[in-house]
């Protein structure tokens, strides 16, 4: 399919995660004339504990560069896990031009604002903090728990101190820290007089309008494999390059042996989706 543009950001090269092999059938898929790579793109945070470097992601890198020389506008706009290259701020590096942000006029008129968003996340401390400990935090918060029922009930205070509670919170936090940082992008873009933003970091892929102004998030190819589309008309399309089997099956459909149930391979590869996303920290 041609495009006008193509969208994506968090494709964390250089790490186990990285889904390059469903961003190389992405890019297969779609011919476009402007590349914008929102950030994070290749993860030297990620790449100072171990590098994990395959050749579907080396791939990546060579496509993204062939696209460039073959005349398509490749432009990298760093994000907090690929920082250094902050520095090179209108530096063109082959036929990559390096920006810390940069305005894109679509087809319609609209002007956009686009870069990472990192500056706009109020809690990047505490979501690394989050990101390091991850599962081993949550084990420990489990055992812990454990021990403090055990101290409350050696002193005989009443009461449970709930984990499922504690969770809960959290996750609420999650989805407050989700619009928090959409609404501080909107407000930010308002000022300037643009039309919308589109950005990444939070790995939640959205096209979402709110009050005029259009709020846009490219996802990300670690786990939901999405990515935005501009269409000659400056429609902008959030696709989604994977569609989970639980989502592409009707739920509980009778199955004869004369249609038995597709495999991953036989089901459609190219989707969209629009609306609220999983929130994802
Ligand atoms: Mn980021």
């Amino acid at each position: 399919m041609k495009v006008r543009s193509i969208f994506i950001s968090d494709v964390h090269l250089g790490t186990r995660g990285c889904q390059a092999e469903r961003l190389l059938d992405f890019l297969r898929d779609y011919e476009s004339e402007n590349l914008f790579l929102l950030g994070d793109i290749i993860d030297f945070w990620a790449m100072n504990r171990g590098i994990h470097w395959t050749p579907a992601q080396n791939t990546v890198v060579q496509k993204i560069l062939r696209r460039a020389r073959r005349g398509e506008q490749v432009m990298l706009i760093p994000g907090n896990h690929d920082e250094a290259m902050r520095e090179y701020d209108g530096v063109s590096f082959g036929d990559i031009l390096v920006r810390c942000e940069h305005i894109h006029v679509a087809a319609d008129g609209r002007r956009y604002l686009l870069l990472h968003g990192d500056e706009f996340d109020q809690v990047t401390r505490y979501h690394r903090w989050l990101a390091v400990l991850g599962d081993v935090g949550y084990n420990l918060l489990v055992r812990v728990n454990a021990w403090l029922s055990r101290l409350r009930r050696l002193l005989r205070r009443p009461g449970y101190w709930s984990l499922a509670g504690y969770a809960k919170t959290r996750v609420k936090r999650a989805v407050s820290f989700v619009f928090d940082f959409e609404d501080a992008l909107i407000h930010a873009v308002r000022e300037r007089g643009l039309d919308g933003v589109i950005c990444g970091h939070i790995h939640s892929a959205a096209i979402r309008p709110v009050d005029g102004t259009v709020y846009v998030n490219c996802g990300d190819w670690v786990d939901s494999c999405t990515a935005v589309v501009e269409h000659h008309d400056g429609r902008l399309e959030l696709v989604r390059a994977w569609q989970p089997v639980a989502a592409a099956l009707p739920a509980e459909a009778p199955r004869s042996a004369a249609s038995p149930a597709p495999t991953l391979d036989e089901l459609p590869q190219t989707g969209i989706i629009c609306g609220a996303e999983t929130v994802r920290l």
